[in-house]
């Protein structure tokens, strides 16, 4: 039996890896942060199937203990402060935890099971102000926030283990995967969610920041898939994980709405631009410039041949079946929510 140590367990990715692995019979281990209530997040359902070690990215010794108990295998870091628009408020916290907590369990590794595999949760946001059109493994970098920054570090230190110790370590240079179990401060789960809530009729309006801005989304069931391929692989590499097509937030607004049977145009410009509900003539979308970032990432778009070729991996779940399976859910959620009120 395989053995896998997951760190960011409780997480968007980390909970979705853990169903993947645990089918696939491994036995999972998962690393929790220690917080004041006990909170198992999205592995909530895999509480009697995962051996949860409690640590943190932060704390080394916590690290080489989570290395002994579970002698993974195959040790996924998931973790991370990963929220953008929160790595301009902490960028300390943002950095210890991406970057030096990367060195933190690559040493755990090196010094307690040096044969393990690694997995690096990269980012498409090390692309940041794009400097070619798709993106690439060779595409040139150019971080664009704290985290962005800090992701880069992380990126660099597991080649540098790769090249200087012979760990097998990879990254996997994922592009925005969202899903029913997103946070909610993501633009996307923000859009389902706000839908749902509008839909129900306990929300008027949905407030957001550049609508502008162009991301590559797929789903994060699939991505997980990809994490796992490149661990199987005989040689380490980093790939690019993406969906090869590109939206714009306004277009995801759009369909969440359509997929709540609800009509919605965009009209005027900047920050006067709304969004209004075509029966009603009601205002459901309106801009916030508290939610601009310092500094933006306006557009990306990767190209997955690599990972394709390679790993033989591949998207499943399309664009309009993402959004659509996230407001099927929101509108689930709400609706219980209020029939506990
Ligand atoms: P997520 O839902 O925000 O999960 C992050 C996880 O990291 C949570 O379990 C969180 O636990 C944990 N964590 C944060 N700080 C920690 C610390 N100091 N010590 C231990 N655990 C800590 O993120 P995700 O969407 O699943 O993403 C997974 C990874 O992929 C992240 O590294 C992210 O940066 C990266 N990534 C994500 C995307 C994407 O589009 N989703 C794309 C590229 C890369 P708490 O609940 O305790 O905070
Ligand atoms: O923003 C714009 C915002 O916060 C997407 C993380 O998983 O993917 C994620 O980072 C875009 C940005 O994700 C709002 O300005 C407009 O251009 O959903 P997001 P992100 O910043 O792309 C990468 C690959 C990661 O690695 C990260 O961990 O949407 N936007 N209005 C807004 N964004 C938010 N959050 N809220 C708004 O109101």
């Amino acid at each position: 039996m395989k053995s896998a140590l997951i760190t960011g367990i409780n997480g968007q990715d980390g909970s979705y890896l853990a169903e993947l692995l645990l089918e696939k019979e491994y036995k999972v281990y998962g690393l929790l942060r220690r917080k004041s209530v006990v909170d198992y997040g999205n592995a909530e359902h895999l509480v009697d199937k995962i051996e949860f070690i409690y640590g943190d990215m932060t704390d080394y010794v916590s690290l080489a203990k989570a290395m002994k108990i579970s002698q993974a295998d195959e040790v996924y870091n998931l973790a991370a402060q990963s929220f953008v628009a929160t790595s301009w408020e902490q960028p300390i916290a943002t950095t210890q935890i991406d970057a030096l907590g990367v060195t933190n369990l690559l040493e755990a590794i090196r010094i307690i099971k040096p044969e393990a595999k690694f997995y690096q949760a990269s980012t498409s946001e090390m692309f940041g102000l794009v400097q070619e059109i798709p993106q690439s493994e060779s595409t040139p970098f150019y971080p664009r926030s704290p985290y962005g920054v800090a992701k880069l570090y992380g990126h660099w230190i597991t080649k540098n283990y790769r090249e200087s110790f012979d760990v097998f370590a990879c990254s996997g240079i994922l592009f925005n995967h969202e899903s029913e179990r997103r946070g909610k401060e993501f633009v996307t789960r923000k859009i389902t969610d706000a839908v749902a809530r509008i839909k129900l009729g306990v929300q008027d309006v949905l407030e957001l920041g550049n609508m502008s801005a162009k991301r590559d989304w797929g789903h994060s069931k699939d991505y997980v898939k990809a994490m796992w391929l490149m661990l199987q692989q005989e040689k380490a590499d980093d790939y690019v994980v993406a969906s090869g097509d590109t939206h714009e937030v306004r277009e995801f607004v759009k369909l969440a709405f359509e997929a709540a049977d609800i009509q919605m145009e965009f009209t005027g410009e900047g920050i006067n631009e709304i969004g209004i509900d075509k029966k009603t003539g009601k205002t459901l979308v309106k801009v916030n410039p508290k939610f601009f970032r310092p500094a933006e990432v306006e557009l990306l778009l990767g190209d997955p041949a690599k990972a394709e070729q390679i790993l033989g991996w591949k998207r499943e779940i399309s664009f309009k079946e993402l959004v659509g399976r996230m407001v099927q859910n929101d509108i689930k959620l709400v609706g219980k929510e209020l029939s506990n009120i």
